[in-house]
């Protein structure tokens, strides 16, 4: 009260909504008026950015808070009336002629596509010191998740411009960031020229976090550190659709004649291997939503796409989260729960959080949420009274809950893919990873990073290419499979097709090998390495790789993830190269090479 004649006409408004939903208790340490006077205004800043940035203001905020903390004390079961069951799909084989077919098709939508980049989350499982999108996917050639993303959307629009003549527009990527990764993400595209992609092509839109809550009266928690602050965490990657929203971005893109929007998460290096196949997908099955899966294995931290029917007739395919799958299931029938079947994988396919969405019909029902997503609340009570909480919370948010709102009619697919081939994302520290149960994936880096040799040399094994079988090794508590190290840019590789055609003759890779092609127009043809071979070519350079390679190579030793001494990015990963010897080679004048020792 004794503040209010210092407020302007839009902090009085602010003070308003937080007296009307019962939030006085924010205001009842301040001091006289006259007394940390730029404190208070930055404690009304942040509640008009707390206003703006959730859908419908911070009165909604706290209206469903308390009616979603309503619905957790009583214990209610958010499928009450719904049954679960294995819904089905578009399931893909790697490289056979339907794969090829989707392929081709995706290649060419791929020009009418936008992607989202989800990359907010600080990533507390890993563990990590920087930004996740930063750490190298791989450390053969040291290239970040984030290069290899644009990378593969760069090669993507290359492939639109040869297919379809030149003039197409460049491909939007948009990566959305919070205060924890913002300026880093910033400097890591800008200290490296975006990577080769023009910087007016790349957009970074900050979610930004939400109030926390004290009590089931969602009482706004304040800054343990600053009583005029509210205490704030992250709402969820659920943000990007209302962030997207309140851009414009997607009006633009609509006149600009684009249809599709592709969403993807922060640490998955193999991702891009399946996205022309299940863009080819949506494109022929005219999906409004398209979620990439992978088999599951049961009990795996992947969320289980599920068709849920309710008792009334309503039913939706959906991503049921893997804390929400065990009890469902054993809610309705399934007294195991999650567990796998026969198959050896979970009846239910994983969710990588991939997500194709036509633009159109996506317009047209963010039109009508304004891009809110229904969130979910997870307070750990005190005790069983329900009545507080260990540590406040927050409401929050998943991107994959977005068909959730969609009308029955909506078509809503999935496409399956091998997890060999598309998902290896890196999350788990090495503490955690080595206690990931036996035959269940590790999601860390020393198995994302072994994961692209593996599917690189898979690729290349279906292509023709003679590789010889991974070692099993164990790096960090962790046992791997370990193939020849063998990478290429995507602009060498997009498809199966063109790598088809890059490889000719009898070809063979030992299993020590590491291989590292960087350049468009590199063959090899009767190649046969044993040893380390690292080469690169300009665009109009045209080589030939051929003849008996061999060498020392560079051999794998461990590092114990331990050893300070060594860069956190490295040993994270319980192993690094020693680099002996490598035939290394690099063509910088046009015209046609051959290489053959
Ligand atoms: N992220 C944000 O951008 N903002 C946020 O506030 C939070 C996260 P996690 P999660 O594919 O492996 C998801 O933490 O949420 C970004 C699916 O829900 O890595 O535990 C963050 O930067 C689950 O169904 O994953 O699990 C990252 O890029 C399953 O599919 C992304 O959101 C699982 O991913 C995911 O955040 C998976």
């Amino acid at each position: 009260q004794k503040n209010l004649h210092l407020l302007s006409p839009e902090q009085i408004e602010l003070a308003k909504i937080l007296l009307e939903m019962r939030q006085t208790h924010v205001f009842e340490n301040w001091a006289e008026p006259g007394v940390d006077d730029e404190e208070k205004k930055g404690f009304f800043d942040q509640v008009a950015r707390l206003n703006s940035s959730y859908p419908g203001g911070l009165a909604s905020y706290i209206k469903t808070a308390r009616e979603l903390l309503a619905d957790s004390k009583d214990g209610k079961n958010p499928f009450d009336g719904f049954t679960p069951s294995v819904p089905t799909g578009e399931r893909l084989t790697f490289g056979d002629d339907n794969f090829i077919d989707f392929e081709e098709t995706g290649v060419k939508e791929a020009g009418k596509s936008a992607f989202v980049l989800v990359a907010g989350g600080l990533g507390e499982r890993l563990g990590y010191n920087g930004i996740k999108v930063a750490l190298p996917a791989e450390t053969t050639t040291g290239t970040s998740f984030l290069q290899n993303y644009i990378e593969y959307i760069l090669a993507l629009q290359d492939a639109c411009k040869l297919s379809q003549g030149e003039g197409q527009a460049q491909i939007p990527l948009v990566i959305m960031t919070s205060d924890d990764t913002h300026a880093r993400t910033l400097d890591h595209l800008e200290s490296n020229s975006y990577f080769g992609m023009q910087s007016t092509q790349v957009k970074l839109l900050k979610q930004e976090k939400v109030a926390c809550l004290d009590d089931n009266d969602a009482r706004f928690a304040l800054d343990p550190h600053n009583k005029y602050r509210i205490q704030t965490k992250p709402h969820g990657h659920g943000d990007v659709h209302s962030l997207l929203y309140s851009s414009g971005l997607l009006n633009a893109w609509r006149d600009a004649g684009l249809r599709w929007v592709l969403f993807f998460q922060d640490t998955n290096g193999l991702l891009f291997k399946a996205i022309p196949a299940a863009l080819g997908v949506s494109a022929t099955k005219q999906y409004h939503v398209n979620s990439l899966a992978v088999p599951r294995k049961a009990k795996e931290a992947i969320g289980g796409i599920t068709k849920l029917t309710h008792s009334d007739g309503r039913s939706m395919v959906i991503n049921v989260e893997y804390n929400q799958l065990d009890p469902l299931l054993r809610a309705t029938g399934y007294p195991d729960g999650d567990v796998n079947s026969e198959t050896g994988y979970s009846p239910f396919p994983g969710n990588i959080n991939q997500l194709i969405l036509e633009l159109g019909p996506y317009i047209e029902e963010l039109t009508k949420t304004g891009g809110a997503i229904q969130e979910f609340v997870n307070p750990k009570y005190k005790d069983a009274s329900k009545t507080s909480f260990k540590s406040s919370t927050r409401l929050e948010c998943m991107m994959q809950d977005y068909p959730k709102t969609l009308s029955p009619s909506a078509r809503v697919g999935f496409t399956v893919v091998d997890a060999w081939l598309a998902y290896a994302p890196v999350k788990n520290n090495p503490d955690d990873a080595a206690k990931v149960p036996k035959g269940n994936p590790y999601h860390s880096a020393t198995s994302g990073e072994m994961a692209t040799y593996g599917a690189n040399s898979r690729i290349l094994r279906k292509a023709g290419v003679q590789i010889e079988d991974p070692l099993q090794q164990v790096f960090n508590g962790q046992e791997v499979e370990v193939w020849p190290r063998v990478t290429w840019k995507p602009k060498w590789g997009l498809t199966f097709s063109q790598i088809k055609s890059k490889v000719g003759g009898s070809c063979s890779i030992s299993q020590r090998s590491t291989l590292s092609i960087k350049g468009r127009n590199i063959f090899l043809e009767d190649l046969s390495l044993d040893g380390a071979l690292i080469i690169s070519a300009i665009e109009d350079a045209e080589v030939k790789v051929g003849g008996s390679i061999q060498n020392k190579g560079w051999l794998l030793e461990h590092v114990d993830y331990k050893d300070a001494s060594v860069p956190e990015e490295i040993r994270t990963r319980g192993f690094k190269f020693n680099k002996i010897e490598q035939l290394e080679k690099n063509y910088s004048e046009p015209g046609k090479f051959s290489l053959k020792p």
